[in-house]
């Protein structure tokens, strides 16, 4: 046996939030939930967080436009099956048991990298062998059923990229396992989607080529790889052959900070708009003070039109700053194109804005 073999496993919450609420709410027990946006009828405006298993049955699923999802669920109900139980996001009372969940993590698993509110990556290469790595995930499936009444779902492989791959194999409830040697054979089949790392983009940029499965990658080089993706490339050449060496990482650090907001009504209103931009302004440089960092360097901002188009533009500064009134001065440049014909040439409707601030500093 291979003492330093290395084995991870990745663990995520089924259906996390929808599942906290239909634990806390026994009177909705069975029922398809959505948590969310409030639906109004109909005429809700926001998105689905998340929906639970029955909901998903529905068709409705995490960031569907919340009147889309109520949509679905009067089409199902018109056909005889439950109506959908809408349900706003109760945060603060997911991030506790968040925190528990991770205490359980951590009481079988010395070394564990929360990677979100509902998922971890646990370091199991001290079991010694891929079989104690899974009899120890069905021990702390167990113990998060037996404490916190809910299920999760592990993966197990000899790397971050194939443990989080894995977990999503057979959720809800599901633990599978992956070993080293099968790394490769199990990805293959795989839509290349399923690589963290590839977005959209990048699949529509290989969709474009003819490339649709993990398999089809492998008729590039590592130098062609590199020349159409750059530095990712030469990585994304590795994963897809099951290799991926990076570390856990336990001490996670936020890489942004940022804040949205969907309004009421669609808008052109630039006063309006201007001063629910100040808002968000001011609530990021407070949550960045809050979050232990002195300074940022990239100001971001998203626009989002009332036909879902979404713009994101961006300027990193000369030099990092802590101020709100440079975040709101560069916010504004960055708005006021699409008040006009360079951004917004058919004068479109704005939904929402969104400000992030990026490259953080705690110097
Ligand atoms: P996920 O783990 O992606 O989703 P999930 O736990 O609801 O379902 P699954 O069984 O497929 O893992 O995300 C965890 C939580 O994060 C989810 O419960 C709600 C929140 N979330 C959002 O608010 N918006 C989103 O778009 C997504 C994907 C998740
Ligand atoms: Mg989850």
């Amino acid at each position: 046996m291979n003492k330093t073999m290395r084995i991870v496993a990745h663990l995520d919450m089924d259906a996390f939030f929808a599942a906290i609420e239909e634990r806390d709410n026994p009177r909705f027990k069975g029922l398809p939930i959505v948590v969310g946006a409030d639906p109004k009828s109909g005429a809700g405006r926001g998105v689905v967080s998340t929906a639970n298993y029955k909901a998903r049955e529905y068709g409705i699923h995490s960031a569907m436009p919340i009147s889309t999802a109520w949509r679905l669920s009067e089409e199902a109900r018109r056909k005889g099956g439950p109506a959908a139980v809408f349900m706003g996001v109760g945060m603060r009372r997911y991030g506790e048991v968040s925190g528990r969940v991770m205490a359980i993590l951590r009481i079988h698993v010395p070394i564990v990298e929360e990677a979100s509110v509902d998922e971890a990556y646990l370091d199991v290469s001290f079991t010694g062998s891929y079989e104690k790595a899974e009899a120890l995930a069905k021990k702390i499936k167990q113990s998060i059923s037996d404490k916190e009444r809910l299920t999760a779902s592990v993966g197990i492989g000899p790397n971050k990229l194939i443990a989080k791959i894995a977990s999503g194999r057979h959720k809800p409830d599901g633990l599978t396992v992956v070993r080293g040697d099968e790394a490769e054979a199990f990805l293959a089949p795989l839509p290349i989607r399923e690589i963290p790392g590839i977005g959209p983009k990048t699949e529509e940029l290989f969709l474009k080529l003819g490339v649709r499965l993990v398999q089809d990658l492998k008729k590039y080089s590592k130098d062609e790889m590199r020349e159409m993706l750059g530095k990712w490339g030469a990585d994304l050449y590795e994963k897809v052959r099951g290799r991926d060496a990076s570390p856990l990482v336990e001490e996670w650090e936020a890489k942004s900070i940022g804040e949205q907001e969907t309004f009421e009504q669609d808008t052109k209103d630039l006063h309006f708009v201007t001063e629910r931009l100040q808002a968000l302004a001011r609530t990021v440089v407070k949550r960045l003070g809050a979050g232990g960092f002195k300074t940022f360097r990239t100001v971001v901002l998203t626009v989002r039109f009332s036909d879902f188009e979404t713009k994101t533009r961006s300027r990193t500064l000369e030099t990092p700053t802590d101020s709100y009134e440079t975040l709101e001065f560069e916010t504004m440049k960055l708005l006021l194109p699409f008040f006009d014909k360079r951004e917004n040439p058919r004068k479109k409707l704005i939904r929402l804005i969104g400000v992030r601030v990026e490259k953080l500093s705690k110097q």
